[in-house]
């Protein structure tokens, strides 16, 4: 690393946060896929917003891009350096402040994982409305700016529906801060909204404010085994009229179920396998347990059926889903394709899906789980080689023929760039890149993430589904 650069680097955040170690460098290199890996200049983590501004005007004058990084718990290379850039942690901004514990509202900076915020609110009755299973690595300031959605958005939206303020660090060293703590705020464009989902391309998000949801401390847990997807569905349709306290739908199937079983250890839910899984819970201030059971009562097998309101047995239900992740990992690198189909095309994309991979790539291994309740499923594919995206594409061209989105709840990254222009216009595309010119004129933050900041030129024709 040019020591000129450590140097002034050195003088905004000290010497012990700017790493250039390659040891100490790696595991900011790589995502969580392990996919996507990149060599980064340096890793710089700043404590505060006045020092992320002074990286940036740095970065900035001396030419180096920065790629701002959470947690790490990506799934679409968007967190991590692509040829050089300076990865700006911000796992330092760690303090929780000002949390109103009569309206509900707290100030979190954007290093604090989601399983810290849940400890801290959780305590004063209070809870964060969303929630997914990589809770004890994944920060909020990487959750807003990736808009993620996770396992409850059926109740509380993703996490851009939480937002009610943001500070955050424009590319010139600029701090934006709304944190005002007012519900109605109609004082022009909504900067907050438009920087949740940016994948740091925009600014570099560093304090947040949130609005809560009451705790729910009664939960009940449901796991059905069913025979096709469809079934699955017409399930959460009866329960969500029936159960308002429904949180969470979510399906998983046979293959998905026996990687986690053989990962885990545990025990198998049901002496048989099913075609399909759906766990519900729901949760309320008093017992769900008997408005599960009863809205259940006349859509599900009683043997295929367990019900669970005790924490360890929910958590044992729960695992079945959320270990799916660290269960597909440890049997290689997948292909991950989050995508959201819309709720009457999602039983037909299954068979569809699985078959159009057959055909595509016949070593494929597709393992499929998800969130149906909003339409969400996970396709993850074993058995591809890392650089062959030929089964991406050919399942992302499926998702626009549904009418669905090719990303619900990861992001583009650089995953899922080639494939941006199957579900967003060419007029989307040019005010996105209009949009990201005006901020970051000079592009150093995130550059080539969602899209190139230059489109091809005039007189080059885009490849059909390429941005
Ligand atoms: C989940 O729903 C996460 O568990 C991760 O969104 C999904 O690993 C995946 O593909
Ligand atoms: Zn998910």
């Amino acid at each position: 690393m040019d020591p000129d650069l450590r140097r002034r680097l050195e003088a905004v955040v000290g010497a012990a946060h700017v790493l250039d170690d390659p040891d100490t460098r790696a595991s900011y290199e790589t995502d969580w896929t392990r996919r996507f890996s990149g060599p980064a200049a340096c890793v710089v983590r700043p404590a505060s917003a006045a020092e992320v501004a002074g990286v940036l005007q740095i970065c900035r004058a001396a030419g180096i891009a920065v790629v701002p990084q959470g947690g790490n718990t990506g799934l679409v290379g968007g967190s991590v350096p692509r040829a050089g850039e300076a990865v700006l942690s911000l796992r330092r901004l760690d303090a929780i402040e000002d949390f109103d514990e009569v309206a509900g509202e707290v100030t979190v900076g954007a290093g604090v994982t989601l399983e810290r915020l849940q400890e801290h609110v959780r305590a004063a009755g209070w809870d964060v409305g969303v929630d997914l299973a990589s809770r004890a690595s994944a920060t909020i300031g990487g959750m807003v700016a990736t808009n993620a959605g996770g396992v409850r958005v059926i109740r509380f939206g993703p996490m851009r529906h939480q937002l009610i303020g943001i500070e955050a660090v424009l590319a010139d060293g600029a701090i934006l801060r709304r944190l005002p703590g007012l519900l109605k705020d109609n004082t022009g464009y909504d900067l907050p909204g438009l920087l949740a989902g940016s994948e740091g391309t925009l600014a570099v998000i560093t304090r947040v404010r949130l609005r809560l949801v009451p705790l729910r401390p009664a939960r009940a847990v449901a796991l059905l085994g069913l025979p096709s997807l469809d079934a699955a569905l017409q399930v959460v349709r009866a329960v969500r009229r029936a159960a308002p306290g429904l949180e969470a739908a979510e399906v998983f199937f046979p293959e998905g179920l026996d990687l986690v079983l053989r990962h885990t250890h545990l025990a198998p839910p049901f002496p048989r396998p099913y075609p399909c899984y759906l766990l519900l819970e729901c949760a309320g201030p008093a017992d769900p347990a008997p408005a599960l059971a009863a809205a259940l009562e006349p859509v599900a097998d009683p043997a295929a059926t367990l019900l669970a309101t005790d924490r360890a047995d929910r958590d044992r239900l729960w695992a079945c889903r959320e270990r799916h992740t660290e269960a597909i990992s440890a049997e290689g690198i997948p292909h991950k394709l989050d995508v959201t189909l819309p709720a009457d095309r999602l039983a037909a994309f299954e068979p569809a899906v699985r078959a159009r991979l057959a055909a595509v790539r016949p070593a494929a291994r597709p393992i499929l789980f998800g969130h149906a309740g909003d339409g969400n499923l996970h396709v993850n594919i074993l058995g591809l080689d890392p650089d062959d995206d030929a089964a991406d594409g050919a399942v992302l061209e499926l998702v626009a023929s549904f009418g669905g989105s090719i990303s619900a709840e990861h992001g583009i990254g650089i995953a899922k760039k080639p494939w941006l222009s199957l579900t967003r216009s060419p007029a989307d595309i040019s005010a996105m890149r209009a949009i990201k010119r005006a901020l970051d004129p000079a592009g150093i933050l995130n550059p080539g993430v969602i899209f190139d900041l230059e489109p091809p030129a005039p007189g080059v024709a885009e490849p059909p589904g390429r941005v």
